[in-house]
């Protein structure tokens, strides 16, 4: 039987839904120590005093550390993985990144000071007795400030500007403006976004005196990159001296990749004292310190001919980094965004610049998507709104410029080349699913009841399973983006696969085992897949980028088809035949044409028990590891519809029907694929609808707790219709492409459209993310004023 393809349950809901999840938070060190921080209240300050007597003075505490003591200890700073070149060939502006502040805080959650105590209250208690002295200063406290420049954040970026990007070739985009018989032009912003994973961050340093040994208990999807980066960047211990753990994580959604302050501090902090050292945030602390997503204005200009083809296209987009740069946050308004221009269309000639800004606000970062949410929610409200300005239909306006299924591979002008893809099968099928064509009688039928209904659609192509090291090198990254395994079986058959990607809510352990028992043809329970413990898995570049599947589940494969070929010489060996003749299927290795067969449960026996055993031309013990580093991105693609109803009176907005019609590549767990879509969805619903934080003018994070920042419930998401086509990716063993973030990315553009065609008969013809009831209603309000 084979597990592929086959809606499996997932192994490890077991211990989630019985409670028995094991999270960084549940471990408990002999004589563990709490830390507790004290964080700037205000965006940009001068510290002019810190004065720990106090804090220092309570039962339990036994330590108040500054900035001075990572300094006086040589403490490096906090790294960045990614460098971006400047149009002008200059590198990127780099600041220092102090795990505390080095006498200036730069945004309301910068570290000052750490309090360490025997219990987390009194860390916490002591933490607000430290007492410090501050001459406030102005601050850039969003993108608009940093843009006007009239503020800076560091002495090296005079105008605030970290790098000032381009992609692809200006000349011809000129030319295709010059000769348009059209042109459309449309500013947007994709509004910053607070991460907010269920469970908070929580890190544990663990110094063994007796052996030098240093381990780090932390809610990360990539412990070998924190292994790295703090033992060779920020404390100098050696890699085989440091271990990283992380156990259970919760969710991660991109803000748990990166390497943070408070794992330097832990781990710094328990070597220094000798003793465990845990943190663990507090919901207001992760609004203030999780890495935060978008924080993007772009405008965008197609240049089209008189029948509406895509001529060329041109984009300006302004970009917040906040105060430091984050691990992989160049890498996001650059080429995790610029690349994909082209979306899904024949556009010939694409010219992008970003100009990277810094401010005194939250680092910005990696966010579910992560650069194709924010270019797809461009393009696709861009090409809306040609079809409304030509007087077009907007769903011949995109098909006659898709690419079509016979253009594969297609070189587009900014840098990817797409292996596969069938843009038009999933916009038929989605049309079909949603009942596009019956739409204008259901708006009729709700306006009879008062209500306003609208329809909304989204196409769109992502570039995920990050990546080729080669291609990813010659862009800026300072890290590898390959995958490694270990597929261990033991003398029983039965399997332990360990795996450097990183498994937090994406079901990894029963998709991996899918593969494993489908290779092998055995029983799935006799697979286990070990993940997050920089001792167990030989190296690994951790889980983002919808990378795992394609990228680590290739490394397995490799490893498994490693065995299945030293299986083949065992059973050569133990059947008396030529090697060239042993098959191996279902389970079983047999001569060709003979039935002579021996089960690979007996294969593995022989390995471990080699009496009768080639020892001279074969080694004992069944055990392969492999590194796989893809040659291309993989490009799910798809097409997203969203049906809404709005209340004209109060503005509140329904979501009808919600179809995707999404292109992944060959699916493992068809089951496991639905309830990522279904995640991502939650997610791109709650940017469009709900989600935004905010910085005033003073850079005060006003959206701090959940009383403020609104997340998306239950009750507010649909249920929805998923089609999936496939066409396998061309490149990767497994044919998969990755699914993680699809939802993230198609749907916060199908929302906006199905608003704005929803109040466009009222006259409302744009609307912000997040489109809230009040803004909704001022829109309708507005427009009824004019
Ligand atoms: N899969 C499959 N067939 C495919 C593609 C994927 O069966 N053709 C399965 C995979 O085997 C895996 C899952 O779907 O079990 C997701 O695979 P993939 O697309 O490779 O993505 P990753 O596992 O690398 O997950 C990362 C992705 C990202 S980038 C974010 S952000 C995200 C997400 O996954 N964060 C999540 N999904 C999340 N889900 C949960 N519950 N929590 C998060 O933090």
């Amino acid at each position: 039987m084979s597990y592929i393809g086959k809606a499996v349950k997932r192994k490890e809901d077991k211990r989630f839904l019985t409670g028995k999840g094991r999270y960084t938070d549940d471990i408990v060190l002999p004589n563990q120590h709490y830390a507790a921080f004290v964080r700037s209240q205000v965006a940009h300050a001068k510290i002019t005093n810190i004065d720990p007597s106090e804090a220092l003075a309570q039962p339990g505490v036994i330590a108040v550390y500054t900035g001075e003591d990572l300094k006086a200890d040589s403490v490096g700073g906090v790294p960045c993985g990614w460098q971006i070149t400047s149009k002008d060939g200059s590198v990127m502006v780099e600041p220092p990144h102090p795990a505390m502040a080095d006498g200036v805080v730069r945004h309301v959650g910068d570290i000052i000071a750490m309090v360490i105590a025997t219990d987390q209250n009194t860390a916490r208690n002591a933490a607000n007795l430290v007492d410090y002295d501050m001459d406030v200063l102005p601050p850039v406290p969003h993108l608009e400030a940093a843009i006007a420049g009239d503020n800076k954040v560091w002495d090296d970026a005079p105008d605030n500007v970290c790098f000032d990007w381009h992609l692809g070739e200006k000349e011809p985009v000129d030319a295709a403006f010059a000769n348009a018989a059209h042109v459309v032009e449309l500013t947007v912003r994709n509004q910053r976004l607070v991460p907010n994973a269920m469970e908070p961050r929580c890190s544990i340093g663990h110094y063994d005196v007796a052996t030098d040994h240093t381990t780090l208990y932390t809610t990360s999807q990539n412990p070998h990159l924190i292994r790295l980066l703090l033992g060779a960047f920020v404390l100098g211990i050696p890699e085989h001296k440091l271990r990283v753990v992380a156990p259970d994580v919760g969710g991660g959604f991109g803000s748990k990749i990166f390497h943070y302050a408070e794992e330097v501090l832990v781990t710094w902090a328990s070597r220094r004292d000798q003793v465990p050292v845990k943190w663990t945030a507090t919901r207001t602390e992760a609004f203030q310190s999780d890495a935060h997503g978008r924080d993007h204005i772009s405008t965008a200009r197609m240049a089209m001919d008189a029948e509406g083809h895509f001529l060329g296209l041109h984009i300006q987009t302004a970009a917040n980094m906040g105060a430091y740069l984050s691990t992989f946050a160049p890498a996001v308004p650059t080429w995790l965004y610029g690349t994909l221009a082209a979306g899904v269309y024949k556009t010939p000639a694409i010219y992008v610049e970003t100009k990277a800004y810094f401010s005194h606000t939250a680092p910005v970062d990696a966010y579910r998507g992560a650069g194709r949410p924010e270019m797809t929610y461009l393009i696709e409200r861009l090409v809306e709104q040609c079809a409304r300005e030509l007087n077009m239909d907007r769903v011949e306006l995109r098909r006659k410029n898709m690419i079509t299924a016979d253009m594969f591979p297609y070189q587009t002008p900014v840098a990817l080349e797409y292996d596969i893809g069938d843009f038009h099968a999933c916009l038929n099928a989605g049309l079909a699913e949603a009942d596009w064509a019956g739409f204008e009688a259901r708006r009729a039928e709700a306006a009879s009841r008062g209500k306003l209904r609208g329809i909304g659609i989204s196409t769109y192509v992502e570039a995920c399973g990050i990546a080729p090291s080669a291609l990813v090198g010659a862009l800026g990254a300072r890290a590898g983006l390959y995958e490694s395994a270990t597929v261990r079986v033991h003398p029983t058959g039965s399997v332990t696969v360990f795996t450097g990607t990183h498994s937090h809510g994406q079901g990894h352990e029963t998709a991996f085992a899918q593969l494993v028992a489908d290779a092998f043809g055995i029983d799935i329970d006799a697979v286990e897949i070990d993940h997050g413990d920089t001792s167990n898995s030989a190296f690994g570049m951790g889980t983002y980028g919808s990378r795992s599947l394609s990228v680590g589940g290739s490394a397995i494969r490799k490893a498994t088809d490693k065995i299945v070929n030293k299986g083949k010489k065992i059973a050569a060996h133990l059947m008396e035949a030529d090697e060239a003749d042993i098959e191996f299927a279902d389970g079983n290795f047999t001569v060709k044409g003979t039935d002579k067969s021996v089960a690979f449960g007996q294969v593995a026996l022989t390995a471990y028990v080699p009496h009768n055993y080639p020892i001279e031309e074969l080694e004992p013990g069944l055990e392969e590891s492999a590194f796989y580093d893809p040659k291309n991105f993989t490009f799910p693609g798809g097409t997203h519809i969203i049906e809404v109803e709005v209340d004209p009176d109060t503005g509140m907005l329904e979501i009808i029907q919600a179809v995707v019609a999404d292109d992944v590549g060959t699916v493992v767990n068809p089951m496991i694929v639905e309830g990522q879509i279904h995640g991502g969805l939650a997610q791109g619903i709650g940017q469009a609808l709900f989600e935004g934080a905010q910085y005033d003018d003073d850079g005060q994070l006003v959206t701090s707790s959940f009383m403020n920042y609104t997340m998306p419930r239950a009750a507010d998401l649909p249920f929805f219709k998923a089609g999936i086509h496939v066409t396998p990716c061309t490149h990767n063993p497994l044919g998969a492409k990755g699914v993680g973030e699809v939802g993230s990315i198609g749907v916060p553009p199908a929302v906006i459209n199905a608003v704005i065609d929803a109040l466009r008969p009222r006259g409302v013809t744009d609307i912000s993310m997040p489109a809230t009831p009040h803004k909704i209603w001022q829109a309708l309000n507005a427009a009824a004023a004019k």
